[in-house]
């Protein structure tokens, strides 16, 4: 009988159970809005110019985006060089098209070689090592950001982008 009544829940006892973790939620979503709010800074971006291997078919556009601010996305890339562009990341031998890459708060993103590139395909004409052409990157946040790319050798893009191995260091 002692034990029917315990397990008895009162009317105001349910709404508790009810209100206070809706209560817990509400206060968890408004504290993650504020705390999104006050960490959304805006982006400050520069683009160094970028490198491209000489090809007759395909290619890729090599790059860095130093960003001093907050976060931001790169959703698209255009240029007057190639019918195709595309963002691409590579896990392997294997490339995906990406919609979009971060370009995270106070940091750097790096498209080169064996990482996230920008793919260009059906070139216009082919790219012979000494052309420059140019490239246009859209942002989530920022302005468009207009950059040269200069058209090298592959192995002068292995010496100015992995000067280490070039080098020779561990
Ligand atoms: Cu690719």
């Amino acid at each position: 009988m002692s034990g029917g009544e315990r397990a008895t829940v009162s009317p105001l006892g349910r709404l508790a159970r009810v209100a206070v973790p809706v209560l817990f939620v509400t206060v968890a979503i408004v504290v993650a809005l504020v705390v999104t709010h006050g960490s959304n800074e805006p982006p400050r971006l520069s683009v160094t110019s970028g490198l491209a291997p000489e090809s007759a078919e395909l290619s890729s556009v090599y790059l860095r985006i130093d960003n001093a601010g907050g976060t931001d996305h790169l959703v698209g890339v255009a240029t007057d060089a190639a019918g195709l562009v595309d963002l691409h990341s590579t896990d392997g031998n294997l490339m995906d098209t990406r919609g979009k890459l971060t370009v995270p708060g106070h940091a750097t993103l790096s498209l080169e070689p064996g990482g996230a590139h920008i793919m260009l395909d059906h070139l216009a004409q082919p790219l012979t090592a000494g052309r420059t052409f140019t490239v246009t990157l859209s942002f989530a946040r920022s302005e468009p950001i207009t950059v040269p790319v200069e058209v090298v050798s592959y192995a002068e893009l292995g010496r100015r982008l992995l000067p280490g191995a070039e080098a020779g260091r561990p």
